[in-house]
């Protein structure tokens, strides 16, 4: 990694001249509600004929064979429709599990069911500096759905948040890196292992866009523009607007920061280093 370190100097000059984060005050940021998943449906499976209840759950997906029978869902497949997500999972979001185009997240994002055992801070109240616990922040996604970033919490992966603005360079530089296009900052050789390991999905990578073109809100369709043209397959772009940059005391323009599966910050830039998100990640595949 030192050789790495030494490669970065030269990169980091460039970057120098690049974004700030102004300290815009807009106040539109659409702070997040927690939306804490519909009403549960623990429905008893109403009396099987004959033999007495049958509670099984042998695929595990929290639905017992009485329920499955029933719903008319796979008993022996936790995943019935096969898009992502389990059948119980679907029916507590008010989503049909054997339906695959109805599904949690159209972008297929993960989804964590228990939420509130991770103690998620209100958003706009985590620390957000190293070892702290960042807030529970829902944005909109470049589909227009709302996504709660703990859904990404305890999948036993890390996760790298990309704060960046649309109309920062180096930001939309290094979405061309990772969506596989040109390298103008050559990231490829020191950090290729990394962005072959977001593309597999083994790390989670979110970007949250705080600014458009101009400066102002972002919406969907402006995380949208985004997505076309720097798609890379289980990414979200997030309107994130500036509440998360407020909270993580954001200063430039791109900010990465690495957090564990419990969303404890273990990674945030320094005007050094900008990339020792990408390094901790990294250096843990
Ligand atoms: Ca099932
Ligand atoms: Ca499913
Ligand atoms: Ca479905």
């Amino acid at each position: 990694m030192r050789t790495a370190t030494l490669q970065l100097v030269g990169l980091l000059s460039l970057f120098a001249v690049a974004c700030t984060a102004e300290e815009t005050d807009d106040k539109s940021s659409d702070g997040g509600e927690a939306t804490d998943g519909g009403a549960g449906d623990d429905g008893a499976g109403e009396g099987s004929d004959g033999a007495g209840p049958d509670t099984s759950d042998n695929d595990g997906d929290g639905l017992t064979a009485d329920e499955e029978a029933e719903l008319g869902t796979d008993p022996e497949d936790p995943d019935s429709d096969a898009d992502g997500y389990t059948d119980r999972d679907e029916l507590t979001e008010g989503k049909d599990p054997l339906d695959s185009e109805s599904r949690i997240y159209t972008g297929g994002w993960p989804y964590q069911p228990d939420k509130a055992s991770f103690n998620p801070p209100a958003a706009g109240r985590g620390g957000g500096g190293r070892g702290e616990q960042i807030g529970e922040w829902v944005y909109v996604d470049h589909f227009g759905e709302e996504v709660n970033i703990y859904d990404f919490a305890g999948h036993g992966k890390p996760i790298i948040i990309d704060v960046s603005a649309v109309w920062c360079g180096p930001c939309n530089a290094v979405a061309d890196w990772l969506s596989g296009g040109a390298d103008a900052y050559g990231l490829e050789p020191t950090y290729g292992p990394l962005r072959a390991a977001v593309e597999a999905g083994d790390v989670y990578w979110i970007t949250m866009l705080t600014q458009d073109r101009a400066g102002g809100s972002m919406d969907a369709t402006e995380a949208g523009r985004w997505d076309s043209q720097y798609f890379v397959e289980g990414v979200p772009v997030l309107a994130a607007n500036s509440g998360v940059e407020r909270e993580l005391g954001i200063r430039f323009f791109p900010s990465f920061y690495a957090l564990d599966e419990n969303m404890v910050v273990t990674a945030t830039p320094s005007d050094a280093n900008m990339f020792i998100a990408f390094d901790i990640v990294q250096d843990d595949l």
